[in-house]
């Protein structure tokens, strides 16, 4: 009796202990979330007609508010010439950053003194711009998050973003070129951010009739030194390399394995100058005759001690080291590459270097320890027209792959895999890489798995996939055309922006998001952790000036007043919720105003705008920011200024009077 309870007793001692286990494995497994798809959730599915497909996109891709992202991508914004900024996996548009057209939110380019817009072009009228590739500063061959360079295929510029306010900085203008395309790329320290030319041209911003192609036109290869502390280019500091009038196409840098060197593409090794209405061939065909173009190998340090040894002569101030001494100084290499390439990639241990073939259903992998070795042992089949050497094809290459029509762009992830958007098959191409330091469980340089995207890719972009450590999980494919995939907005349609899952292997990737972005082509973009950031909250002090990252040097900017100097009127304001001080400000017709604005708040978000009707003036005043704009007051009349930003209850009543006397 007394053995039968006992024995009871433990059973069920055991049997709670059984129950409990169970209920704080379950639960600690997921805390709170119901065993399946809550009814109405299910219910909301059905009738919205979404498959098991669209269910697991939609919910591997939420993310609710107050959560937050946890990559960044950094997309070009094409013709728009800005840069946007997109969460990743959620695919929303954190923030359009300004770059080489103006904005009327942040006030860039609308009379705010010192912004880079102004750098080139004064204070306007602006040119469109056509931005290609953004780079994000590296540390060691890793994403440090602090700056954003990108470049401006139609006038040859670059600028520099800082990512502690997400605004440019700084734009340059090639002292010598007129357009690029391999731009921006950075050196794995950012001790250099590289531009190459598209188009020859004469060097020089020069004419040269194109019946004097072959012998006056060039391509060039610029290395801007990057002065971190300043935040900016420094010219003086930089060089450029002259090269062939080939059109040099795009560029990567070289990483650990192949630190020093830059990998160009180029095509139209032809030399073509087109003219189909005099019965020349068409550029189209013109440029695509010879099998084989050039995959120029450049060594960035070996160009530095050339610079060091004064073998540049200076155009238009600005230093370039002359084809000749290019070659003779062991500066510049061309291998063959199959017809028409167009991407150049670095794989993550910086060994293989992989050009998509356009007109080419392969990739071609080249070694750079091979480069090398044929470089050592002059491994040359011939020179080109200009003397270079050109290394023997099968002496630098590793494999050729073979992916599907039209490949592009290649980017790596964290498995030993390389991703490869084709053109023509409008599909991403997963494959193997051989003696990476990533392997991936499959045979090397086979190709493993497609996903169809939609449509018609050109560049693609892996979560930190073309650092020396991707970070795998997502890729984003950048589609040229949307066709049917939004409502039609007219017969201008935004493109498509896929966002794919990578996490798996073999053939596993999934299609989880559609985006549609409708503000030009999103050209191309990297995607960075988001963890890496180090972005302000709100400007460090109050009186900040952006331009220089520093507080504004002059005084007494928080005590408002008006002051007359001669012609000039000085005007002091200070801003905060919800008043400008001064709020009367009277000027004669014809007298010069310059009007100094700080921010006082120390809030977060707590932004003011500031705009002028009939002068052209706007601007946007982040906490703590200090702005100053500049006119000519010669329209005599009342104009009432305004804060711009919905900023308080009685953000309306933020404003005051500019009074022009006549
Ligand atoms: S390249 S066409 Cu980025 Cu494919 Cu400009
Ligand atoms: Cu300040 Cu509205």
């Amino acid at each position: 009796m007394r053995g039968s309870t006992t024995r009871y007793l433990i059973a069920g001692v055991v049997l709670l202990l059984i129950v409990a286990i169970a209920f704080w494995v379950r639960g600690s497994r997921s805390p709170s979330l119901p065993s399946g798809l809550p009814a109405d959730a299910l219910a909301v599915a059905r009738e919205r007609g979404l498959t098991p497909e669209d269910i697991y996109g939609a919910l591997a891709t939420y993310v609710p508010g107050g959560k937050h992202d946890e990559f960044v991508m950094f997309a070009s914004g094409g013709h728009s010439g800005q840069v946007i900024a997109i969460g990743i996996p959620s695919m929303r548009i954190l923030k359009v950053i300004p770059v080489f057209v103006p904005d009327s939110w942040s006030g860039y380019g609308f009379g705010v003194e010192n912004t880079a817009i102004h750098e080139v072009y004064g204070r306007g009228p602006y040119p469109p711009a056509d931005t290609h590739h953004p780079a994000l500063s590296e540390t060691n061959g890793e994403y440090d998050g602090e700056f954003l360079f990108i470049g401006d295929k139609l006038n040859g510029r670059v600028a520099v973003i800082d990512l502690k306010d997400w605004e440019t900085k700084q734009i340059v203008r090639n002292p010598v070129f007129n357009n690029n395309h391999g731009a921006a790329f950075v050196t794995p320290n950012t001790e250099y951010v590289v531009e190459v030319s598209q188009y020859g041209v004469p060097l020089g911003h020069r004419y040269a009739p194109l019946e004097r192609y072959k012998e006056e036109y060039r391509g060039l290869i610029t290395f801007y030194k990057f002065d971190r502390k300043r935040g900016r280019i420094v010219l003086e500091e930089s060089f450029a390399v002259e090269l062939p009038p080939y059109w040099q196409d795009l560029a990567d840098c070289g990483k650990a394995a192949s630190d020093g060197w830059v990998f160009v593409n180029s095509f139209n090794t032809e030399m073509a100058t087109g003219g189909v209405e005099k019965g020349n061939p068409p550029f189209e065909a013109g440029v695509s005759q010879n099998d084989m173009d050039y995959l120029h190998i450049i060594n960035w340090k070996q160009a530095e001690q050339l610079v060091k040894a004064g073998k540049f002569v200076r155009i238009n101030g600005f230093r370039v080291i002359p084809l000749k001494e290019a070659v003779a100084g062991g500066v510049l290499f061309f291998t063959p590459e199959p017809k028409s390439p167009h991407g150049v990639d670095v794989c993550p241990c910086g060994k293989h270097i992989v050009v998509g073939g356009k007109l080419d259903p392969h990739v071609t992998v080249y070694n750079i320890e091979k480069i090398k070795q044929a470089i050592q042992n002059k491994d040359y089949e011939k020179t080109d027209p200009y003397g270079v050497p050109v290394l023997r094809f099968d002496a630098t290459k590793e494999a050729q792959v073979e992916l599907g029509l039209g490949p592009l762009h290649t980017q790596f992830d964290d498995k030993g895999y390389a991703y490869t958007s084709l053109f023509l098959d409008t599909a991403v191409a997963r494959w193997t890489l051989g003696g990476c330091k990533y392997k991936a469980p499959e045979e090397p340089w086979k190709l493993v798995g497609k996903v169809q995207t939609h449509y018609n890719i050109g560049h693609l972009a892996a979560a930190e996939g073309d650092t020396v450590k991707p970070a795998g999980k997502y890729l984003v494919a950048l589609n040229k055309w949307s066709v049917d995939r939004f409502l039609t907005t007219g017969p201008l349609l935004p493109q498509n922006l896929q966002l794919i899952e990578i996490s798996g292997t073999g053939e596993t990737m999934r299609l989880l998001a559609d985006m549609p972005l409708g503000m030009g082509e999103p050209h191309y973009a990297q995607i960075i952790r988001a963890d890496r950031l180090k972005s302000w909250e709100t400007y460090p002090d109050v009186g900040w000036d952006p331009h220089t990252q520093a507080k504004a040097t002059e005084p007494g900017l928080d005590k408002p007043r008006v002051e007359v100097k001669g012609d000039t009127v000085y005007v002091y304001s200070t801003v905060i919720r919800s008043h400008f001080t001064p709020e009367h400000v009277k000027v004669k017709k014809g007298q010069k105003v310059v009007w100094h604005l700080t921010n006082t708040e120390r809030t977060r978000d707590a932004t003011h705008g500031f705009a002028i009707p009939g002068y052209g003036i706007g601007a946007s005043l982040e906490p703590g920011e200090t702005v100053t704009v500049r006119f000519v007051a010669d329209k005599e009349g009342v104009y009432p200024f305004y804060c711009t930003e919905f900023c308080s209850a009685l953000h309306l009543e933020m404003m005051g009077y500019l009074l022009v006397e006549p």
